[in-house]
Parts: C-alpha cells; structure tokens; sequence
C-alpha cells in the first residue's frame, strides 16, 4: 500500500502539480532539483518548470494597488504600473471594496465565477477558497459548467446521464482491449493531452494502456484534421476530416448502418426512446435530404467509399466510439455529443464489454485508464445564498449587457449589473475567445482583485493583485477521485516574496468584513473554523478516510499518511465498462433521463424549443461558409504540449518549444507555399476580429487549410501600434466569442476562420514575461 519499491530518497519530499508527481530534493532547506515519482510509467516534463519559476520576475512579490485605479482610469489596464501596499492596508483596502459595492449595489454585482484550474492540492484549491469566502460574506454572482464541456454537461442528462457520472464509470482501455476490436476516434486521441489530470496522478499510463489495447488486436480509426491526434504506435486509418463537421458524418455512419439493416433494433427497443423520430430525418422524409456518405462527403471533404466502408467495419466488429472534448469546444457542440450517442446506440454496442461510447479518452490522464475511484474529501465551501449566475463561457456578454436576458438550459434568466470582479486560480485573458471584445467589456468593471503568483495577463488586468503561493510553498492533499494514488504534499521552499496562502489572504479580508445579515465585524473564525492548515489536512484526510471505508480502501491513520507521503489505491478487479448495469437490466438500472432510457428524441429538448433529436446545423465558420472566401483558413486552438494553458508558459520548457520567441503554429506545406510561406517564417494570422504573430512549422500531415496552434502564449497586444494583435501567439485575439447554442451557452473556441500573411518586417519584441513596474511603497 505505501509506495518503498524503489527505496526513495528518504531525505526527499513529494509536490504534486495536475501534470504529475514529483520528488523534491532539497539543500540546505531549499529545492534544488525534482524527480518524477517513482511509480510514474511516463512522467511529464512539464513538471520541471515548477522549480526555474519559483522565483524571478514574473513572481508577484508584494500586494500591488494599479496605479490608474487610484486616479480612476480603466483604460491603462493591461499596460499600467502599480504601487506597492504593505499587507494591512491591501487587505483594508480590498474589504472596503467588497463593502462599497455590496452595500451600494448588492452581492448579485461581484462576479466570483473564477473559472480556472488553479493548482492541484485539495485544501489550497483557489476556486474553493474564494467560494468559501463569498458565501459566508453574503454570496455573488457564479459560473455554471466548464470551458472544456460545456455543452456536453448541458445535453448529456437529457439524454443519457450527467457528464461526471459517465466520467467516473467511464470505459477502460482493459475493457477495450478484451471486448472492441475497433475504436473510432473523432477529433482523436492526442496523447499529449494525458499528461493532465485535475488533481494530479501518480502514474501516467494513457500510452501504456493503449499500447496494450493494439497489441490485443484493436484497430483504431484517427477522425481528425491532424495525423498527429493519434500515436504513431496506433497504426490509425487517418480520416482528414474538415473541422465542425463530425455530425455530418456521424449521421452519414448512421445513414449507411440502417440502409444497410446492420443496425441493432433490439437495442433501440429495448434500452432507447424515440427512435422512429429520428428515422424520417436521418433517412431524409421529414426534409428531403437523406443523410448519405455522398451528402456528407461534400460537408466532411472525406470520399463517400470511404465512410461506408468505415459503417461496414463498424457494423461488422466490436466497436468504441469516441469523441474528444474539443467537439464539444464548437458552435452546436451540444449535436456532436447527442449524434456520437446515437451513433453508439445503432450500433448497439453500448454496456457491452470495451464498446459503446466513449466521452474524452485521453483527453486527461484518467479517462480509459484502470483506476480506483475514491470520493476524497475537499475544502467544504457551504451555499451561495445569491441565484445569480452565467453560463462560464458568457462573461464578456455579461459585462457589455446588463439587464439583458439569456437561456440557459430551458430556462431564462437576466445577466446581473456586474461592478466588481474577483478572480483566484484562472485566467480569463488566457481562456476566453475574442480577448479583443473581452478587453471592451472589463472597461465596463470598476475594481478586479486577483490573486495570483505571477504577473499573468489576468494580474496585469487587474486593480488589485495578492500574491498568492505556489504547491511547493505550502503543505497539502493531492488526490483525485480517479486515480490509484493519493499524496502528502510538503512545503519545500519558503513563500517568495510577502507571498500567502489564498487561505491565509481571505481569512484577513475575512476579518475585517460584516457578513449580510449581521451586525458584527469579522467572520474570519467562522472562515477559518479556529482551524489552521494542519488541522485542515487532518478534517479532509479523516473524512475521505470515513468516505473510502465505505468504498473498501482501508486508508492508514493521518500521521502514517504523512509520514509515508504516498498511498497506493488497488483498482477495481474487473475492467469498467461504462452503463453495464443499465445494458443488463434497464428495468433496474434505468438512467435519470425522463424515459429511463437513451433519449434518440427529447421531448424536453424539443419542449425547450430546440430540435427532439440530433441534428447537423451548418456552423456560421467553417471551410464550407462564404465567410471562407475572405478568410479561407480553420484554425484550431488546441491545448498546448508543454503546459497546462497558460500555466508555466514563462517556464524554460514551454519557452523551449516558441520559435523566435513565439508560439509556433503548424500549416500545410500547400497553403505555406501558396503564401510564400517557408519553415519558421514569422507570420499575422487575422481575421476580423483580431491577430496574432505566429511562426510557421510546416505538417504535412494536416488537413489543407487548416491551421493549428497551441492555447495559452501569454497574452501580448501590441500596446504602441496594433492592440488587437497579440505580440506572442495567443489564438484568442481571433477565436469568436460565439456560444454552443442557447442550450448551453459554452464556449465555441473551435469555430474560426482566419487568413495568414508573411511578415516582411521584423514584428515588435515579445513583452509578456517583463512583469509591470512596481513603485515602492
Ligand atoms: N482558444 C481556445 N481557448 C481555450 C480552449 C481551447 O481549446 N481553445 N480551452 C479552454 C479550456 S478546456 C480550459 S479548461 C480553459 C483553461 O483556462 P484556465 O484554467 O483559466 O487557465 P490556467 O492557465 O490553468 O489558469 C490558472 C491560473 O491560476 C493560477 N494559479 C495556480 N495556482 C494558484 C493558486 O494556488 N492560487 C492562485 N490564486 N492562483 C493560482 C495560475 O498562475 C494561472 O494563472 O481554457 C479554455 N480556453
Ligand atoms: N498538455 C496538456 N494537456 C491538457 C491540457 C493542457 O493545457 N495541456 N488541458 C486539459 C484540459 S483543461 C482539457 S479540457 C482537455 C481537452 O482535451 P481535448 O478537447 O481533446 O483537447 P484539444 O487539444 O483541444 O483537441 C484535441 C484534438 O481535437 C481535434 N479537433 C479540433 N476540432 C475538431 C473538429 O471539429 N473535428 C475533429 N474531428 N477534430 C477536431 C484537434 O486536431 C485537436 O488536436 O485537455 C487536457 N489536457
Ligand atoms: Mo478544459
């Protein structure tokens, strides 16, 4: 149970980021150097940047007031420099904020959604503590739903089940490798992306597994722009398909499977609803348009032969399907999730060892890996007694619109009067699309305070900055519910700078606030419960302990745990396979879906006013859309391989991989040269929206007229000459601020068009890692 097969390094400690764990070894009281964890089968390199960026500039070192803040001035945000303040009087001057604005305008106007991954650790976990913190204080407007899924959280219960649910029972590549004999990938596997897993893990083994699902004999199918999104290894058929348009094919798949009665109907009977609705569409009676291979070969760009051979061999063998996550990052994201349901269900695949659907294999470390699932405890964060919220992915329309109504998921719901924004453990000048038209809207706030531990974009847009600590400065409980490990995290360097735990900074605003409702200063105690950091650990730790018990897993005492500093989860005995239970008696195992059953037709989606079942809907960007003749390449933002967003972006690893100080991107060799573009070249990509200054690798092995780059370059506009273009690569000056649909209202990051130019003279130097200057106090 508690790892010595290597002999560790008794005189090392561990620290745990979302990329890995690691062993710190330490000098003189000083971390001098990490080595992956012991157990890792394929370690991230991610992790070494922890250690070159635990001091330097680009760490915030005392809390910091804008200078333009003081004088009234919202413009200068992004470009402006800051004044030093000692501690008391930031966190004066934060606590008078936080009254000024509630008194005057009412908890509904802070916006406290704070998306963002923060760092792993289940205590020092930003979002949790900043949610804490409001809710005792009196409440604020919060986010719903995620930018990596939005719309599948949103569909995924109407028609089958929560998207968690499914996540945490998701199918393995053990069941993989005894039950399918074929996986069908849309938007492919990229194992670049398994490096992840919220929480942390102690063994990456996403390649490993699907080495061994190949060896078994399962052959896979890479559905994608980009050869790339499966491993070599994989031996894929490679189907370039056009982005956005994976539903047309699907349907296509589906079209060729019934024409051809391959399809199960006992499975559509027996555990589905609604599928005679859906027939008159696919088979093209309810608007003349059969959904055949030869329809979508003109959407998809893949030859018609081709996709009915790939029905047949799906009809005839054991097969997964499986869709990242990215499909669900695009303008009716929500239809890709339905139709790849569907898809499945025809089949009739679904509950049957290693087949059915798959939600996202590889898109982190733990999706289709075989591990223990583990509810562990977390920071307890209580209610919020404000109702107001946005969909995660509306915050600029927030802003530009209040009063202004929405839909959300059936309902309809009013944006609030937002008047302060406070954001720990994200970052929204990272993540949100059309960062051009987001600048516009944070025009519209009258104070932002941000904790962060280092001069982000986000921090530089900020009003008030707190610094905050980093994992190696602080003790904690890396542990995620899906993962055979759980970790005691040992502070192995001191705070830099006045640095704070978010714990300690919000327990002192804590103390100095009147919580709505009463008549007192101060709720730090009831913030902090009398407890501090240790005892925090110790609560979290003996309640998973009460909670794994149930679950089986005997866990050692908290002072064993600590000493010890890892645990070792055994793994279900059995290969999961996702709904099992519902396959073998849908009687008693129905879904929470209204029928009980996979929902073909919705009537409550068709009560919301949208379409009952899957359907295509041509995106308003894509290589098929008029907007193509000005504007005639799709580009993808996918996530970066050398960091997790934006996070260690200043990290000697991810600045390893710019070229000419950077962020590359990759381009046909057709549309380089039909451009005069060589290998390397300094590049603007544009739209109307925006730019950005790239440099071009040439792929082959990309679709033509696709162009790929990497999320999360810090945010760069060029101040002097061209504010809507980004000095250093981030997509986001030209991704449109465009939601899923009025289902879910996610973000829609993978429907863009652009053009690119070579650059004939040298583009302004990249400033994002100079940090702002600081006047002394
Ligand atoms: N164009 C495009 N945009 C995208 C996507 C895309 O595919 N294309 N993907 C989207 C997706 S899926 C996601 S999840 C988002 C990710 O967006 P985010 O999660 O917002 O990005 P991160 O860079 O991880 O931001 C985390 C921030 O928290 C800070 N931080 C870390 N630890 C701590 C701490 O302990 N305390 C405090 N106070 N701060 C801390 C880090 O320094 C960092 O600035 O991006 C989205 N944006
Ligand atoms: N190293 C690293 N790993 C990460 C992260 C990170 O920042 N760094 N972020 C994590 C997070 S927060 C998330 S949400 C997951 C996201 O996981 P995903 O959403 O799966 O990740 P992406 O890299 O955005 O997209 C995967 C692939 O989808 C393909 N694709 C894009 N659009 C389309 C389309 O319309 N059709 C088809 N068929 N293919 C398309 C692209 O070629 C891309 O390489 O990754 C996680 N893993
Ligand atoms: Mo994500």
């Amino acid at each position: 149970m508690i790892d010595d097969r290597d002999d560790p390094d008794p005189s090392t400690t561990l620290t745990v980021g979302h990329w890995g764990a690691y062993r710190v070894h330490s000098e003189n009281g000083r971390p001098t150097r990490l080595t992956p964890f012991e157990d890792d089968l394929e370690p991230s390199p991610i992790g070494d940047a922890m250690l070159d960026t635990l001091s330097g500039p680009c760490r915030v070192s005392a809390p910091v007031v804008r200078k333009g803040w003081l004088e009234g001035d919202r413009e200068a945000r992004g470009r402006d420099s800051y004044v030093e303040l000692g501690w008391d009087d930031a966190l004066d001057l934060v606590a008078r904020e936080l009254d000024r604005v509630r008194t005057d305008h009412g908890h509904e106007s802070i916006y406290a959604g704070s998306y963002g991954w923060a760092s792993a650790g289940r205590f020092h976990h930003a979002q949790s503590q900043l949610r804490r913190f409001m809710n005792l204080f009196g409440g604020c407007t919060t986010s719903k739903d995620s930018y990596s899924y939005a719309a599948a959280e949103v569909i995924l219960p109407h028609i089958v089940a929560p998207m968690p649910s499914l996540l945490l029972g998701h199918t393995s590549w053990k069941a993989i490798a005894e039950g399918a004999k074929l996986v069908v990938a849309f938007g492919g596997i990229a194992v670049r992306n398994s490096q992840m897993n919220p929480g942390g893990t102690g063994s990456h083994a996403q390649q490993a597994e699907m080495r061994a699902a190949r060896a078994a004999g399962v052959e896979f199918v890479n559905v994608s722009p980009a050869r790339a999104d499966t491993m070599p290894e994989l031996d894929a058929d490679w189907l370039p398909i056009r982005p956005n348009t994976d539903v047309a094919l699907m349907l296509a798949l589906a079209h060729t499977i019934i024409s051809e009665d391959r399809h199960d109907e006992a499975f559509l009977k027996s555990h589905c609803t609604g599928f005679d609705r859906f027939l008159p569409y696919l088979m093209g009676a309810a608007d003349g348009m059969p959904k055949t291979a030869d329809w979508a070969e003109e959407i998809t760009g893949l030859p018609a032969d081709k996709i009915v051979t790939l029905a047949r061999r799906m009809a005839s063998t054991p097969t997964l399907v499986n869709a990242s996550w990215s499909l669900t990052r695009q303008q009716n994201g929500e239809q890709a999730y339905w139709m790849l349901v569907v898809l499945a269900a025809i089949l009739g695949g679904i509950g049957i060892k290693g087949t059915g659907f798959g939600l996202g294999l590889g898109a982190v470390s733990s999706v289709g890996s075989h591990r223990a699932h583990m509810p562990w405890a977390a920071f307890p964060t209580g209610r919020n007694p404000v109702r107001s919220f946005i969909p995660v992915a509306r915050i600029a329309d927030m802003l530009l619109n209040p009063g202004a109504p929405f839909d959300y998921d059936g309902g309809h719901y009013r944006y609030p009067d937002t008047r302060l924004v406070y954001w720990a453990g994200g970052n929204p000048f990272h993540h949100h699309q059309d960062l051009n038209r987001l600048r516009r809207a944070w025009g519209r706030i009258e104070t932002v305070i941000v904790h962060e531990p280092f001069w982000t974009p986000l921090a530089r847009h900020a009003d008030i900055v707190l610094p905050a600590t980093v994992g190696l400065e602080r003790n904690d409980i890396a542990a995620s519910p899906r993962d055979n490990y759980a970790f005691a995290m040992k502070r192995a360097a001191d705070p830099y700078g006045q640095s704070r735990n978010d714990h300690a900074i919000f327990a002192g605003i804590a103390r100095r606030l009147r919580p709505s409702g009463s008549n007192e200063t101060g709720f730090d105690d009831a913030f902090t419960e009398g407890r501090g950091e240790g005892e925090w650990l110790r609560a979290i730790y003996e309640e998973s302990r009460r909670r794994a018990s149930a679950k089986g897993h005997d866990l050692p005492g908290f002072g064993e745990f600590l000493d010890s500093g890892a645990i070792r989860l055994a793994p279900p005995d059995e290969p999961v396979t996702m709904l099992s239970d519902f396959r073998a008696y849908p009687a008693g195992h129905p879904l929470p879906t209204p029928s009980g059953r996979i929902e073909i037709f919705s009537e409550t989606l068709a009560g919301f006013g949208h379409a009952g079942h899957p359907v295509w809907i041509e995106p308003s960007e894509w290589l098929g859309s008029e907007l193509s003749a000005k504007f005639p390449l799709h580009l993808i933002s996918h996530q970066p391989e050398r960091r997790l967003h934006s996070q260690l972006d200043h990290g000697s690893h991810s600045r390893a991989g710019k070229l000419q100080g950077r962020e590359p991107c990759r381009m046909n060799p057709q549309d380089a040269a039909a451009r005069n573009i060589a290998e390397g070249d300094l590049v603007r990509l544009f739209n109307d929206r925006g730019a950005c200054i790239s440099a071009v690798r040439l792929d082959a092995d990309l679709l033509p007229g696709v162009v790929m780059i990497a999320t999360g370059a810090w945010y760069d506009p060029d101040w002097d000459t061209d504010p809507e273009c980004c000095r250093h690569g981030n997509p986001n000056t030209l991704t449109r601020d465009l939601p899923t649909s009025t289902l879910a209202q996610g973000p829609s990051a993978q429907t863009c068009l652009i053009e690119a130019k070579r650059l004939e003279t040298e583009p302004p130097a990249v400033t994002a890692f100079d940090p702002p200057q600081v006047l002394g106090r």
